[in-house]
């Protein structure tokens, strides 16, 4: 499942993929920004939706669109059927046991949310300890520290080493039978860095702790397989695989979602409401109270058959592939210097220019059509970690060519250019 990329290695040319042919799919990539072709290097925030994702949720609104769970008129069924769909094909991409342990949600901040507010806010009590790391999305820093404040838990950073990979001695000396969740991103957003999440997974079972994997970077780059990883949680966001904004998942092994309380009340959630007392509904329906997001449950329905018809192994191939090369290209850069240069990494080139800020070269490339991010990245610790303010960070996606690799390093030499005068 994880791949090493080492910064230093230039990789065969030829992509597995028919990188041109599926560009088409995606409308916004003949774009042009100021003039010049869009260069979309903003993968890590949001990838662009192939037509088929487009087409699906439009369909819905124009031949569909009614309520689901409710009515017994053709159009409420329906979509009923085609949502409970959407989650089987959820099941399979993460190869969870049962549909019962796919609960749709807004999107990764909301899946964290749910866990640290229910399995937290049941579970902990005061002196237990929640284990995250120093690499962390606020996703996964600030729900955590809400309950931690509501219970009377301790939160326990496990720190990064200069290349930004996790000091594992550290993980182990810092979980104790204190722990009891451990909440680690399987991809940093800010660094591209592979954490090693089957060590991780084993050792916090083994310490009596359970194991949330944020996969908002991860699902889109390579294969995850619930079971196999033996994680208790994990959450990703639809807009980060091709499919619409508003639309998440949490995969929960289906005990310890039985034993949580719901997260939110309301229509859906309930078998019967009564002043006195309420049922509440099975899984995952407890866990989906009001009207959920539909057209975006079936538009990432749709994006998971688009990914999965493509092959997120070549995919995930063709990335490192650029990665590599981008890399590579990087390093040749004068006083560029690469922030995230962990053994294994996804699809991440988080950088800075001596003497030039990152919303300056920002702005640069974005005159010369090419998108980047800028910032701290929403992972403000790692900013502090490396003692920088932001980074500049490209992140790739397989729609993404060698060509446009060469972009970004033309309009990095142009910034480069600018400030010399
Ligand atoms: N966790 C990680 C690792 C992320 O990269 C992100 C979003 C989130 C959680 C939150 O996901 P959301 O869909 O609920 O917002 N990361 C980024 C990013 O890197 N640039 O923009 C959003």
């Amino acid at each position: 499942m994880t791949r090493a990329v080492s910064i230093d290695v230039t990789r065969p040319a030829a992509p597995a993929l028919p990188v041109e042919k599926l560009r088409a799919d995606f409308p916004i990539l003949d774009a042009r920004v100021h003039g010049r072709p869009l260069v979309y290097l903003d993968n890590a925030a949001t990838t662009q939706k192939p037509r088929i994702v487009i087409d699906t949720v439009r369909r819905y609104y124009e031949e569909i669109n009614a309520n689901i769970h409710r009515g017994i008129h053709a159009l409420s069924e329906l979509a009923t059927q085609e949502y409970e769909q959407a989650r089987e094909k959820v099941r399979r991409f993460l190869n969870a046991r049962s549909t019962r342990e796919i609960i749709f949600t807004r999107g990764t901040t909301e899946s964290i949310n749910l866990v640290a507010s229910s399995f937290g806010g049941s579970r902990l009590k005061h002196g237990d300890e929640i284990l995250i790391s120093g690499m962390e999305h606020h996703s996964n820093i600030v729900p955590w520290q809400l309950i931690a404040e509501q219970t009377g838990a301790v939160l326990k950073v496990v720190p990064i080493d200069d290349r930004g990979e996790l000091i594992m001695e550290e993980f182990h000396r810092l979980l104790s039978s204190r722990t009891t969740i451990v909440a680690v991103a399987h991809v940093s957003n800010a660094l591209g860095t592979v954490n090693p999440v089957e060590e991780i997974i084993r050792a916090a079972h083994a310490a009596g702790a359970v194991v949330l994997l944020d996969g908002a970077q991860a699902a889109a780059h390579m294969p995850v397989d619930v079971q196999a990883l033996n994680c208790d949680f994990y959450a990703f966001s639809g807009h980060k695989l091709y499919a619409p904004t508003g639309i998440g998942v949490l995969y929960g092994r289906e005990a310890l979602l039985e034993a949580m309380p719901p997260y939110q009340g309301g229509g859906d959630m309930i078998k019967a409401v009564s002043f006195e007392k309420t049922i509440y509904n099975d899984l995952p329906y407890k866990f989906e109270a009001g009207t959920p997001n539909i057209a975006g449950t079936i538009g990432l329905g749709a994006a998971i058959d688009y990914v999965q018809a493509v092959g997120l192994p070549a995919m995930g191939a063709h990335e490192l592939e650029l990665l590599a090369h981008a890399t590579a290209r990087a390093l040749a850069v004068p006083g560029l210097r690469i922030i995230g240069t962990a053994r294994n990494k996804a699809s991440v080139l988080s950088f800075v220019l001596d003497g030039i800020h990152p919303h300056d070269i920002g702005t640069i490339l974005d005159h010369e059509g090419v998108a980047i991010r800028t910032g701290h990245h929403c992972a403000m610790p790692v900013m502090t970690r490396y003692g920088l303010p932001a980074t500049a960070r490209a992140s790739f996606a397989f729609y993404n060519t060698r060509a446009e690799v060469d972009a970004l390093i033309a309009a990095i030499e142009t910034v480069r250019e600018v400030f010399r005068q």
